[in-house]
């Protein structure tokens, strides 16, 4: 055998080696101290003298790409080693995981259908801040000191004179000395009473509106209540709007809504007190207006069937989850 044949096929056993043992056998085969092109190295010395040189050069020249040809051999094994592994650790036919999108929360949808409902028919939203001060929440309102509504409230009382809102209405009272009649408007947002059970947290949610115009009466108030009673829970509705006492309207009803399991209170409303009005700066021998007022927390009770009103508070992601 020539040494290109003998090169040739020391190659041909490195290209094939198909593990890192393999390729390591072949190497001290060929390169150990022991191996074929190692020996054959040592014996150049028993070569007639002419010779030496040619077929010296010859084995270098195959051991150099025998050496070359086992690096690039080992690269190789390599990454078929690490691709067999990252195969290994993916089990494509196993089912995937179930992704869970995220909703809104369903207080979160009842206020936008609320909204979007009142938006449709000409309000503007406005917002205030949650805390007020003793004239917005309560003085304006027709509700001056010593007043039994005042206890009615549970307020939580701040320093200098301040409150967590009892309702809403101080927004309302706050349009009012700042812009002129006509208003309509709803106040959507977070109120605070000191009350806790079944049915009250010490936050919960309301939404009131205020219509102010020239010949605003009862009328456009049931009219007004009735087609939003019926937009929201998207069905013809049995409403009974029983007299009532609110401070700040006169006169007052709370409406109720005939359900599976009977009445059922959904909001407060009247027609604005005249006091109210000339309070914040509105003439009420020139204007009247309506008001009404409702729990959203409750409202979304009674439209996703929930009987606890704490449970909207807990986060539980189960729960939740329902509502996507
Ligand atoms: C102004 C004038 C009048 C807002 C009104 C109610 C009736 C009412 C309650 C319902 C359940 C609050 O969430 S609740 O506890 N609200 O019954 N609210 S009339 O009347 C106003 C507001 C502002 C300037």
């Amino acid at each position: 055998m020539d040494i290109v044949e003998i090169r040739d096929l020391a190659l041909a056993e490195v290209c094939s080696a198909d593990s890192h043992t393999k390729l390591e056998e072949a190497r001290v085969a060929l390169l150990g101290r022991k191996g074929r092109i190692t020996t054959m190295l040592r014996s150049l010395g028993e070569l007639p003298k002419d010779q030496r040189p040619i077929v010296g050069a010859q084995v270098n020249e195959a051991k150099r790409s025998i050496e070359e040809a086992i690096a690039i051999r080992r690269e190789e094994l390599d990454t078929i080693s690490s691709n067999t592994r990252k195969l290994d650790a993916v089990d494509i036919t196993l089912p995937g995981r179930t992704q869970h999108r995220g909703s809104l929360h369903p207080v979160s949808q009842t206020f936008n259908a609320i909204e979007e409902i009142f938006v449709s028919s000409g309000y503007n939203v406005v917002y205030g801040p949650e805390i007020e001060d003793d004239y917005h929440n309560f003085e304006a309102l027709n509700i001056p000191e010593h007043h039994p509504a005042r206890a009615m409230h549970d307020t939580f009382y701040l320093t200098d004179g301040m409150v967590l809102r009892t309702h809403t209405s101080p927004v309302q009272v706050r349009t009012m000395e700042s812009q002129n009649p006509p208003i309509r408007i709803i106040c959507p947002g977070r109120v605070y009473r000191r009350d806790f059970d079944r049915t009250h947290t010490p936050m919960f949610h309301q939404v009131e509106g205020l219509v102010v115009d020239k010949g605003i009466s009862f009328a456009e108030l049931k009219g007004t209540v009735t087609s939003f009673i019926e937009a929201f829970f998207e069905r013809k509705v049995d409403l009974r709007f029983r007299p009532s006492y609110f401070p700040f309207t006169e006169p007052s009803a709370e409406v109720d809504v005939m359900g599976e399991d009977g009445w059922s209170e959904v909001m407060g409303c009247g027609v604005v007190h005249p006091n109210v009005l000339s309070m914040s700066g509105i003439d009420p021998e020139e204007y009247s207006g309506f008001a009404f007022g409702f729990g959203v927390d409750r409202l979304a009770m009674l439209k996703f069937g929930v009987t606890d009103l704490r449970v909207l508070f807990d986060n539980d992601i189960r729960f939740l989850r329902q509502f996507g």
